[in-house]
């Protein structure tokens, strides 16, 4: 989209969606979103578990991480030993997107890939350096936004990959124009029905949905106080698994692969409660593992109709 001045200059409008059709179109729709978006621009809580370990490599996730952690990391020298565990920490994190992105199965270059709740950009740009193709990034945070556009200007990959203050539940992209979308632990803050409608409208015939989230346990009979925890913690609405099935299936999105990562993510947290960056949060993500009532999982699902 390009935007005439009255002086006749013209400039592009990088804060729309990436096509040239996207209409102009309000982001933030209820009070509950402007919260999450506020919550975002200035997080409340210690965000140094996320900068810290993004100045690792220049990665910058808002998400967990999955896998062994390298336990040898705690013995050896003690005035460089929070450094190790950062880095270890964020070679789990990056692990759980590439464990995402090998599953959105055959990407071609001239593809074209969407983010939905992109954060800092991190799963975006690691998707872009492995498939070559173009991704959009959506969050409805400004300052995410500017972070991660900045992050793609100093990797040179900024004509590929765009983030744009825009609503994952009403994009504006063109229908049919995703060869595979993710979320990676953004499902929590809209409602699963309303997001897969967007999804599936998005997703070519045959492209594919992947999705890394926290759930909460149907089996475990109740909501748990330690699931709760995580809710005020972030100011989410944690679903139940079952809920992701019912819309994903609602919306013409068929599971190809449900994967329980709890036993690979459950490492991480302990690593984390070692880390002077821990947040407090670590508490709640290990009883609710442990005890049954919150599970994390990835689910792949493919757009099957028109
Ligand atoms: C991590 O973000 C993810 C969320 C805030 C969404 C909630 C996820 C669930 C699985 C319930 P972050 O990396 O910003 O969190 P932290 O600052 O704790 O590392
Ligand atoms: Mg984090």
């Amino acid at each position: 989209m390009t935007m005439l001045h009255s002086d006749g200059t013209s400039e592009a409008d990088t804060s729309a969606p990436g096509t040239s059709e996207a209409p102009a179109r309000g982001v933030l729709k209820t009070a509950y979103q402007k919260s999450v978006a506020a919550y975002w621009n200035n997080n409340p809580n210690d965000d140094r578990v996320n900068t810290k370990l993004g100045e690792v490599d220049g990665l910058y996730h808002h998400h967990y991480g999955i896998g062994e952690p390298d336990w040898s990391v705690l013995e050896g020298p003690e005035e460089t030993r929070q450094e190790r565990i950062v880095t270890d920490l964020h070679r789990l994190e990056t692990a759980q997107a590439d464990l995402l992105l090998d599953s959105l199965g055959d990407v071609r270059p001239g593809d074209r890939l969407m983010d939905g709740g992109s954060g800092r950009g991190g799963t975006s740009f690691m998707a872009n350096q492995r498939f070559g193709c173009g991704v959009d990034g959506v969050t409805i945070s400004e300052y995410q936004v500017k972070f991660a556009n900045a992050q793609a200007a100093d990797r040179g990959v900024a004509d590929k990959v765009k983030f744009h203050f825009a609503n994952m539940l009403d994009t504006g992209f063109d229908t049919g124009s995703r060869r595979g979308i993710w979320t990676n632990e953004t499902t929590m803050y809209v409602d699963l029905f309303e997001l897969f409608a967007e999804f599936s409208r998005l997703l070519e015939p045959g492209g594919r949905y992947v999705c890394i989230t926290g759930c909460s346990n149907d089996l475990f009979g109740a909501r748990s106080a330690a699931v709760s925890w995580i809710d005020a913690h972030y100011g989410c609405n944690i679903h139940p698994r079952s809920r992701y099935f019912a819309a994903l299936a609602a919306n013409g999105l068929v599971p190809a692969a449900v994967t329980d990562l709890t036993a690979a993510t459950i490492p991480y947290w302990e690593m984390r409660t070692k880390s002077e960056l821990a947040t407090g949060v670590e508490k709640p993500f290990l009883t609710s593992y442990k005890e049954g009532s919150f599970q994390y999982l990835l689910i792949v699902a493919d757009k099957v109709g028109k």
